[in-house]
């Protein structure tokens, strides 16, 4: 395949998004930029998160880097999923050691109304920027990202990171009528964000609803998965592969799979043949090594990812990943090791 200025795309990624059957399996981790990396907190000295969105050739520099360092087979564009929430009119900070948080968190019907729904190319030029350079630059494919509409609110209403989600829970139980109305405010600006994304160059996109797994089930399938059901089928006209992913999911992983979406995350709480059994056979699954078994004795994580391979390689249609992203002190050498240890394996050859 070829995408214009680079060499030879690597679309291992792509391939397996696709439900082929790859000789080798694919693998890219979430957070894969971050802090774990000396480099990247050397940047961080000179420039806060947003300040390296708001840089194209920064944002480049740091999205290519896991890429270069640890032979990932895709790069996921350096942002936040607040960033598109700011231009919503919503202002946010990141918090160092906490996350992001709001001054002015989400009340009522009036503060529903102020967001805006508003032009990427218009509104976020750095980072449309950033994803054309990259798609230039990058010999693998790039992921382009969205939040999902309940994470989304879930920040937007509790105005910082919640443990149990009080008063999104709650509005959702008490104000049907204005969840709702937020849950479509939402959905617009995903679905709208995320074809400008594939258009700038984004070659797959996930959208990241890492906290939807707090719902009981009904009220995933009341409340959410109509709206997310929306943006998967709308996005789908893109042609491009569309990853739903949250952690604490089991017991909605069958709903998942009914939203549109073609690829599912899946964390390390449900072993990949259960979620294989739980998605049936039209979706590709991504995952789901535990990230706090990158601090385990190596013949550890050796056993863990040749169990999570044989298990995914069962069928086609695997990525393989983390269960969540990235954890700050992660050995750098550790994640290259899983890197070689998952492109060595061979598809079919389970161990004993
Ligand atoms: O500057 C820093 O190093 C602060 C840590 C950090 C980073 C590296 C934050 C604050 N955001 C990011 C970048 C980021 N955020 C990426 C970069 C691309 C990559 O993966 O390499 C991505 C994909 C995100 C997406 C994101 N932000 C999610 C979904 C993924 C997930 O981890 O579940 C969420 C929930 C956020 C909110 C957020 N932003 C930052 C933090 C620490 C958090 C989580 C706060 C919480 O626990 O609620």
């Amino acid at each position: 395949m070829s995408n214009g200025a680079t060499a030879l795309l690597n679309d291992l990624f792509l391939r397996a998004c696709n439900m082929e059957t790859t000789a080798t399996v694919p693998v890219w981790f979430m957070r894969q930029a971050g802090r774990y990396d000396a480099d990247y907190r050397a940047i961080r000295q000179k420039y806060t998160l947003v300040e390296i969105c708001e840089h194209p050739e920064v944002c480049v520099e740091v999205t290519k880097m896991p890429v270069d360092k640890l032979g990932v087979d895709a790069a996921i564009l350096f942002s936040d999923i607040m960033v598109p929430v700011g231009a919503m009119g919503l202002p946010f900070v990141i918090k160092e050691h906490v996350g992001p948080v709001i001054d002015t968190p989400i009340k009522s019907e009036a503060d529903v109304d102020r967001l805006r729904l508003f032009d990427a190319e218009e509104s976020l030029p750095h980072v449309m920027q950033s994803i054309r350079m990259l798609k230039r630059e990058l010999s693998v494919p790039l992921i382009g990202f969205m939040g999902g509409p309940f994470t989304l609110a879930s920040y937007m209403i509790e105005g910082s990171p919640s443990r149990d989600y009080l008063n999104t829970k709650t509005m959702m139980a008490a104000r049907p009528d204005l969840w709702a109305k937020l849950m479509d405010k939402l959905a617009d600006m995903v679905i709208a964000y995320g074809k400008a994304q594939v258009a700038a160059g984004a070659a797959a996109l996930q959208m990241f609803d890492s906290w939807v797994g707090s719902l009981a089930v009904p009220q995933f399938r009341q409340s959410v998965k109509p709206v997310v059901t929306r943006i998967f089928q709308e996005l789908r006209e893109l042609g491009v592969p569309l990853i739903y992913f949250g952690v604490n999911t089991g017991e909605l992983l069958g709903d998942f799979a009914e939203t549109g979406a073609t690829v599912i995350g899946v964390d390390w709480r449900v072993p990949l043949s259960v979620a294989r059994q739980r998605v049936g056979q039209a979706v590709a699954l991504q995952g789901n090594f535990d990230p706090a078994m990158l601090y385990a004795p190596n013949d550890v994580i050796e056993r863990i990812a040749l169990d999570i391979l044989a298990e995914g390689t069962e069928q086609p249609g695997y990525i393989f990943n983390l269960g969540h992203g990235v954890k700050p002190t992660t050995d750098i050498g550790v994640l290259k090791h899983l890197v070689d240890i998952v492109h060595a394996y061979k598809p079919g050859s389970a161990h004993s």
